[in-house]
């Protein structure tokens, strides 16, 4: 469904697994830091508002997108976690830079869910330019940041 057709954050949330008790991992990327911020603050409050704990919350920023991977296997070296969300936000530029680190994460983060048995939720804007990118961090079309957090919340509740 065409993205310009719906607010992507707008979901049930009577729907949504009780998170109390859940672990999870946050990584965050620093570039295009004014969006991901904003990812970041609508993943963490949509955790809390479904009860996972602030203790349970463990973030770790990273330099760019194509990092997040790397960040998701730091965090599972520190500590036992339920799922592992990675936000981040890559803006076409003039080059094919985009195509690389987007194929690169998504392929990134697949393997880690395989290999590691827990989910690692895409949290990533792949977008043509920056007012794509505030459409979806808490613009008309939503915050992705909040989508990540409600697929991990389902998702560990999946693998309970
Ligand atoms: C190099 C780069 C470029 C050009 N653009 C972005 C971007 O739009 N979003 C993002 O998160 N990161 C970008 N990066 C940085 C890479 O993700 C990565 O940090 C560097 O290539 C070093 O590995």
């Amino acid at each position: 469904m065409a993205s310009s057709l719906q607010n992507l954050s707008a979901y049930n949330e009577n729907n949504i697994p009780d998170a109390k008790g859940m672990r999870f991992g946050i990584v965050v990327a620093e570039w295009n830091r004014h969006i991901t911020g904003a990812l970041y603050d609508g993943c963490v409050s949509t955790l809390l508002k479904h009860g996972v704990s602030e203790a349970d919350i463990v973030v770790v920023q990273v330099p760019g997108s194509f990092e997040l991977p790397a960040g998701a296997v730091a965090l599972h070296q520190k500590t036992v976690l339920d799922a592992v969300i990675c936000l981040g936000c890559v803006i076409k530029g003039e080059t094919n830079h985009d195509e690389y680190i987007n194929q690169a994460v998504a392929n990134g983060l697949t393997q880690l869910t395989i290999s590691t048995g827990k989910p690692h939720i895409f949290g990533l804007l792949t977008v043509l330019n920056e007012a794509q990118a505030l459409d979806r961090a808490g613009g008309k079309h939503g915050n992705k940041g909040v989508e990540a957090a409600v697929t991990a919340v389902r998702m560990v509740a999946t693998f309970k």
